[in-house]
């Protein structure tokens, strides 16, 4: 695994300096091996939680499927946001988080100062060509002190950022394959989303992408 650096502040697809306090950024975080071995395991979760499309509390179904691992998974229904212990369609425990994710989110909550994070919910969002996420603050958790870490595989995505309130600005800049991103402290519950994919920037090969173009994971300390 490459070793924590700080955010690329001026490379081609970083946004204008300084990024927000707590919003960490680790460019290229993992190779392509690394990133392949991770698909191994999501390709694994997928077949023991299959990939579904939960339903918003208005009754529409999320643009995104997603699955999770861990003891934790969040999901979705009419009675709105929150985690659950089992997969809502096989009623099922959710899989294990895989150990080498698990490194990972040690390795960078560790590069923000926060030691014994043990997260307990993993979000496996997967995107098709037209998938988004719009703009939300990540507010089922229990207590805010804890990061959550995302790895994003596949296509590049257009990620917006925003503030503490959903009218304050937003800045937009690009993740690709192998970023990884924490949300702590200041940023743990800014506003972000993901305004599209570019689904021609998939440079991974692998059964796990098929029929998605773009996977991202966010660990959390649900409880
Ligand atoms: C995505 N990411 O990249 C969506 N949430 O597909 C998130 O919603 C997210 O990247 C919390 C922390 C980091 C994230
Ligand atoms: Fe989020």
């Amino acid at each position: 695994m490459a070793r924590p650096h700080h955010p690329d502040l001026f490379g081609p697809d970083a946004p204008a300096p300084p990024l927000p306090n707590g919003f960490g950024l680790w460019r290229g975080a993992l190779d392509r091996l690394d990133q392949l071995a991770l698909l191994d395991d999501i390709r694994e979760i997928l077949t023991l939680a299959p990939a579904y499309r939960p339903t918003m509390r208005n009754g529409t179904a999320m643009v995104n499927h997603l699955t999770n691992c861990g003891p934790l998974g969040w999901t979705s229904d009419r009675q709105g946001y929150r985690y659950v212990d089992r997969h809502p369609l096989t009623d099922r425990p959710w899989p294990a988080i895989p150990r080498r994710l698990l490194a990972v989110a040690d390795t960078f909550t560790r590069a923000l100062g926060v030691v014994g994070y043990e997260p307990d919910a993993c979000l496996v969002n997967l995107y098709a060509a037209d998938g988004r996420l719009s703009l939300h603050q990540d507010y089922d958790e229990v207590d805010f002190k804890w990061p959550i870490v995302s790895v994003s595989l596949g296509a590049s995505c257009r990620f917006v950022l925003g503030g503490l309130s959903r009218k304050d600005p937003t800045m937009r800049f690009d993740l690709h394959s192998g970023d990884v991103v924490c949300l702590h402290g200041e940023s743990r519950k800014r506003f972000h989303g993901v305004a599209k994919v570019d689904a021609g920037t998939n440079a991974l090969s692998h059964p796990a992408l098929d029929p998605w173009v773009r996977i991202n994971l966010t660990l959390r300390r649900a409880r």
